[in-house]
């Protein structure tokens, strides 16, 4: 690519006259320009400027297995050359998404062995929402249509996912959601939990919010509920382990389906294949994409359970929806060769048994006791860090969001990339991460917070 023949300042013109961002102020862009990433090796990024950066967010919670993987470019490029495209409609198919199938049913929970693809998350919220409502339609239930979803949740950007998500912000632009979703409370013990109520007592009570939800609207018209195992975009919220198993329990209870999304959580985050893994419970759909190709190739898979995977079969039917690039053979190719690595490397594994709890020792160690951190908190490789203005008293910084965008700034000035979501800082890094990484990124965020905490007393 012949970049190199221009400035930076050249292609943040460029960049400004004729490139709309996602979710971005653009008046406030164009005055600043944006940073522009030119090249990553393993755990680093570089900017257009030499920079060099620790990925903090492993791209956008996607590039699990870091970067520079000859082997990912090669099976792209093998795949490319002798079929770079065919469909899977009318009834044909291509190779690599007949294997990769396989191989996903291989690794998903038991009970899970169906897939149906797309390029995106939000293209696979869309499937999982339309899928979980033709299934009681051919159960002779249409009306049973409702889904529940939390507050906060982020499932992506389409109007399904816009709809079945609860950011308030992205609801006012979109002047009307899909309809029959309803939003409950979110399992975030740190802003939520009741004085002297114990984690686990929490935990059931945003659990029963779900019961609630049910018994309002009337459990014959409720489809299913949907959650991510630990909420990722609204700020690494990790449930009490008492929470999933008990909405689990309700959904049964109830015959209301179980639908999680593992867009984040998927692939390894959380030290096990897959976050329903982690949380012990079994899920009818799980909607996965992002690390599922480490962000290589845009592919989104979900995972279907048999039980709905059955009634499709038996009952018959054209389900009405598919994308263009639904099992796209380059997409797919370059998944089965991710699966590889991050089996060969063992890298859910290492997560669970080695990074994840030296992560969660160093958070805990050196980050919880700054005077700017109300809380830490982390679960496989996936930490948040609460920015208080009092620990104490929990109160926060004027205006809101303002604190952690100070901190991310000194993160990356420090040479490490973060993000800042309301006042709480993310990391999600690849899962090649290691102790001797961990420690370099807690040096950075030590020194971060310190700079943070001078402008902030001004
Ligand atoms: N579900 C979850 C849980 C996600 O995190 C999506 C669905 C949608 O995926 P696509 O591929 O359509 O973007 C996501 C995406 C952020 C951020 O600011 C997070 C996501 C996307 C963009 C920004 O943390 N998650």
């Amino acid at each position: 690519m012949s970049y190199q023949n221009y400035s930076l300042k050249q292609l943040q013109q460029i960049d400004a006259s004729h490139h709309l961002h996602p979710f971005t102020d653009h008046k406030e862009l164009r005055e600043a320009g944006s940073r522009i990433i030119t090249h990553a090796n393993g755990p680093y990024i570089y900017d257009s400027e030499g920079k060099e950066l620790l990925d903090g967010m492993a791209g956008l919670w996607c590039v699990n297995v870091g970067y520079g993987r000859d082997e990912l470019a090669e099976a792209a490029y093998r795949q490319m050359k002798e079929l770079p495209y065919y469909n899977s409609f009318f009834k044909c198919s291509t190779p690599t998404p007949v294997l990769l199938s396989k191989r996903l049913a291989e690794i998903a929970p038991k009970g899970i062995g169906q897939v149906f693809y797309g390029s995106s998350g939000s293209e696979a919220n869309d499937t999982a929402l339309r899928l979980v409502r033709h299934y009681w339609a051919l159960e002779g239930k249409p009306e049973k249509n409702r889904i529940i979803s939390r507050k906060n949740a982020y499932h992506g950007s389409t109007i399904a996912g816009t709809s079945l998500g609860g950011m308030e912000a992205m609801h006012k632009q979109l002047g009307g959601a899909v309809p029959n979703i309803v939003h409950v409370m979110m399992p975030y013990a740190y802003e939520l939990a009741l004085p002297g109520e114990s984690d686990h007592e929490f935990g059931l009570r945003a659990a029963k919010a779900v019961e609630d939800a049910i018994l309002e609207a009337g459990a014959d018209r409720v489809a299913a509920f949907i959650g991510e195992p630990i909420m990722g975009a609204g700020g690494v919220k990790i449930p009490p382990l008492s929470y999933w198993p008990e909405v689990e329990r309700i959904c049964r209870k109830y015959g209301v389906l179980l639908m999680l999304d593992e867009v984040i959580t998927g692939y390894g985050r959380t030290g096990e294949w897959f976050g329903a893994q982690s949380f012990g419970v079994k899920p009818d759909t799980i909607t996965t994409a992002k690390a599922l190709t480490s962000g290589y190739q845009p592919l989104s898979a979900l995972l279907v359970g048999d039980r709905i995977a059955r009634v499709l079969v038996e009952k018959g039917g054209e389900f009405h929806h598919g994308y263009t690039y639904s099992g796209h053979p380059v997409a797919c190719a370059v998944d089965l060769a991710n699966i590889d690595i991050i089996e060969k490397e063992g890298l859910v594994e290492r997560v669970k048994s080695d990074t994840g709890p030296y992560f969660a020792q160093a958070l805990r160690e050196r980050i919880a006791g700054h005077p700017l951190v109300g809380e830490v908190r982390s679960f496989g490789l996936m930490g948040a860090i609460e920015v208080v203005k009092d620990k104490a008293t929990k109160e926060r910084f004027a205006p809101s969001g303002s604190a952690a965008v100070t901190v991310r700034d000194h993160a990356i000035a420090n040479g490490l990339m973060m993000r800042a979501t309301g006042d709480t800082m993310i990391l999600s890094p690849p899962l090649i991460w290691t102790r001797d990484i961990i420690d370099m990124a807690c040096d950075r965020i030590v020194k971060a917070l310190d700079l943070a905490a001078a402008d902030l007393r001004h």
